[in-house]
């Protein structure tokens, strides 16, 4: 970058001139804790200790840091920017951090890895270029303040391949001769959940020899058929912001076409680390940063050995954005907490680690990860969350927008607690699928907990793929997973299903609500592995569509019945409440059942029940949800049946992180579907009545049930008979009243007036 020479000879002047006193400063460590402030007008030479004797540089923290004490705090000027890699080499003592923060006023301030491009070089045909000076290839490059993707061929979508040999190389039928994209790098899609990179090695008539070196991926392609694209290549740049970095010459190339360079802001990530722990420093905090434009991490807290980890370190309060790897890496660590902060565009995590342990992640608001195809440098994953931990708690996160999975949690070596609870998460896999918005596989020793999450919008995609349909889960408990309690949770909208269960055990899935997904309930027994023990109650499985299921068993072996327990939940489609149960196993194929027809083959959900009214509209249907720490009230514009069949009108309130299904109630001022159907007719008088109101249904046989409901909704009294009855209302106040009768689905409601 153009400023860095200068930088450089400033810093070396002023180091010999004052070498001498910062010597003095780091040769007696002081034995009290100090601010140190650092502002951009200020002077590497001065002492540091006051905003007026402020030091200018993060190279010059880093020549002081290994001299820090425990408490010491490095405050950067809010307002101001600050270009470089803060090195942390030294740690603090409980309660006693290092802290690295803000002063002043103002905004946060920044520290940034990005180099704003300016002397464009046209090199024509639309294309500008620059040399630049970065610490590596870049991967984070933003016009406007918005990232754009490396230049690919082609521009979007994929081409496909036809075969391959391992993963070595791939062949396309259709790919020519010319160009030749020896040296070029592949974005390889090599089944549903993995869009691999790798370096194109050898590039003869149709086939392209790779490896995947960088990503260490061993992964070979499932299948042909799958799809790949090109990228980092000048020869890719056809279209407006499609850039590429010549690691060789230095040389960053955009394709601009007839726009003006000089009209746009580009900038171009060149730091690869933006705060960097060397490993093994514990108690650092970073409090009020602005963290923005790296090559791979914004912070990195480094896992040298396993022995050398990065304890009680802490983020809050930190906005961390355009980062070509991760917003967080924590290599190893215990007691790590990450609050209050904003993570968004990052290509391959939000926050990732590997063994952790007793970590808290909370109120953070993580979006854009891994969004564009093929600009992670991970093979598979990428999402907001990836912790292999043993104990932790992650909640009152909001997660949007991510390439795969929203939050993914593996076993550490203990497989403690862990309790993820209070996230809403929304939009995920939009770039893979086979993943989930929560997404969890592996035998656990100790309990997993999902609690009161809102999941909307597991959207899945399959382009790139064979299977071109989505294939994203609200919740999904993959292979092996066990002890997990998934208790209260939302999910809305998911492409397949609300909660899957692949081939998991020993899990408890009680009182979740899923709304609108194709698959409300999803258990897939793809191979030997049996699912067996789970405890399935006091679930709703609402298919919105008529084309969705409430549930989805499917087994390789007939064996469903074994599945585990399951009761008092509700397998709900309004508008089609018949065959909403798809049931695969060998002896029998794939059948759909009802819910009598389920009970009948599993001898489970006896106190199970269907949607307690029909819906013709589906407009009729509401759904809503509570993703806030507060109460919501929810107007309502008429009455309304929860599932239940509690009848609600005015308002609704909703506690935190709940929702609830309703659908609309209108009372049948006529004779309902009841009589038509059934060519029978119901008998009500007096009315209106004072002391006994006679009920009667004549040639009836099956028992009915009848209920008065008052002029609010409330449930009054409720009975049953098979010809008639008689009902004493003698005790209730004057008013109208409805009474509805009610034999399987047919229902006819009256109105009656109390004198
Ligand atoms: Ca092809
Ligand atoms: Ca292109």
């Amino acid at each position: 970058m153009s400023t860095g020479k200068s930088y450089m000879a400033y810093g070396y002047f002023f180091s010999v001139v004052f070498w001498s006193i910062i010597f003095m400063v780091t040769a007696s460590p002081h034995l009290f804790a100090a601010n140190y402030y650092i502002s951009a007008a200020g002077n590497d030479a001065n002492s540091g200790l006051s905003p007026v004797a402020a030091w200018q540089t993060i190279s010059n923290v880093n020549a002081h840091f290994s001299s820090f004490v425990p408490g010491d705090s490095v405050l950067f000027k809010r307002g101001d920017s600050f270009y470089g890699t803060l090195t942390i080499n030294r740690s603090g003592t409980n309660g006693k951090p290092i802290t690295i923060s803000a002063y002043g006023t103002g905004a946060k301030p920044v520290i940034t890895g990005f180099t704003t491009i300016s002397g464009w070089t046209n090199e024509g045909g639309g294309i500008y270029s620059k040399v630049i000076t970065s610490q590596a290839l870049t991967n984070l490059v933003t016009i406007d303040g918005k990232q754009v993707g490396m230049g690919r061929y082609p521009d979007t979508g994929f081409l496909t391949y036809e075969s391959f040999s391992a993963n070595t190389s791939i062949t396309d039928t259709e790919l020519g001769n010319t160009p030749i994209w020896t040296g070029a790098d592949l974005a390889i899609r090599k089944n549903d959940w993995t869009l691999d990179r790798g370096t194109i090695t050898n590039h003869t008539g149709t086939t392209l020899n790779y490896n995947c070196a960088n990503t260490g991926s061993t992964q070979t392609p499932a299948s042909g058929g799958f799809g790949y694209f090109i990228l980092n290549d000048l020869k890719t740049l056809t279209t407006y912001g499609e850039w590429y970095h010549n690691p060789g010459n230095g040389k960053f190339y955009m394709y601009f076409g007839a726009v003006d360079p000089l009209s746009k802001v580009v900038q171009v990530a060149t730091i690869n680390d933006l705060i960097f722990s060397t490993g093994g420093y514990d108690y650092i905090t970073l409090d009020n940063l602005n963290l923005t434009g790296s090559i791979n991490n914004a912070v990195f807290f480094k896992r040298v050995i396993s022995t050398d980890i990065n304890d009680y370190c802490k983020i809050q309060n930190c906005d961390i954005s355009f980062c070509g790897k991760n917003g967080i890496e924590l290599g190893q660590g215990a007691s790590f907490i990450v609050e209050g902060t904003t993570i968004n565009n990052c290509n391959s995590y939000g926050i990732y680690s590997y063994y952790a342990s007793l970590f808290t992640i909370a109120n953070n608001a993580i979006s854009n990860i891994a969004v564009i195809p093929g600009q992670s440098i991970y093979s598979q994953g990428n999402g907001g969350l990836y912790f292999s931990c043993n104990n932790g708690v992650i909640n009152y996160n909001k997660i949007k927008n991510t390439g795969y999975n929203g939050i993914f949690i593996r076993p550490g070596t203990l497989g403690t607690s862990i309790n993820i609870s209070y996230n809403y998460i929304d939009s995920v896999c939009l770039v893979l699928n086979d993943g989930g918005a929560i997404y969890t596989g592996s035998d656990w020793i100790g309990i997993r907990t999902i609690d009161h999450n809102i999941i909307t919008n597991a959207i899945g995609n399959g382009s790139g793929a064979i299977r071109q349909t989505s294939l994203s889960e609200g919740i999904y408990l993959d292979e092996y997973a066990s002890h997990l309690v998934v208790t209260n949770n939302t999910v809305a909208n998911s492409g397949n299903s609300g909660i899957k269960l692949h081939k998991a055990h020993d899990n408890t899935i009680t009182d979740n609500t899923t709304f609108n997904c194709q698959r409300g309930i999803d258990y897939l027994n793809s191979s030997g592995s049996n699912i067996r023990n789970i405890s399935l109650r006091r679930n709703a499985f609402f298919a919105k569509s008529a084309k969705q299921y409430a549930s989805v068993f499917s087994s390789v072996a007939d064996d469903i019945a074994l599945f585990g327990t399951a009761d008092s939940n509700y397998y709900a489609r309004p508008l089609d409440d018949n065959l909403t149960f798809s049931v695969t196993q060998p002896l029998t194929g794939w059948q759909q059942k009802t819910l009598a027809t389920w009970q009948t083959f599993t001898n489970q959900d006896v106190h199970s029940r269907k949607s307690p009214v029909a819906v013709t509209d589906v407009s009729d249907i509401r759904f809503e949800f509570n993703a806030t720490k507060a109460v919501k009230t929810i107007p309502l514009d008429s009455k309304y049946i929860c599932l239940d069949g509690k009848i609600v009108e005015g308002s609704i309130t909703l506690q935190p992180y709940c929702s609830v299904i309703i659908m609309k109630y209108s009372i049948p001022s006529a004779i309902s579907s009841f009589t038509n159907t059934n060519q029978k007719f119901v008998k009500v008088f007096p009315n209106p009545v004072n002391n006994e109101l006679m009920i009667e249904l004549k040639d009836n046989n099956g028992k009915t049930g009848f209920e008065m409901v008052n002029s609010s909704g409330r449930s009054i009294l409720k009975g049953s008979f098979i010809e008639k009855t008689v009902v004493n209302v003698s005790n209730f106040s004057s008013g109208i009243y409805f009474l509805k009768i009610e034999q399987g689905r047919s229902f006819e409601v009256k109105k009656i007036i109390k004198i």
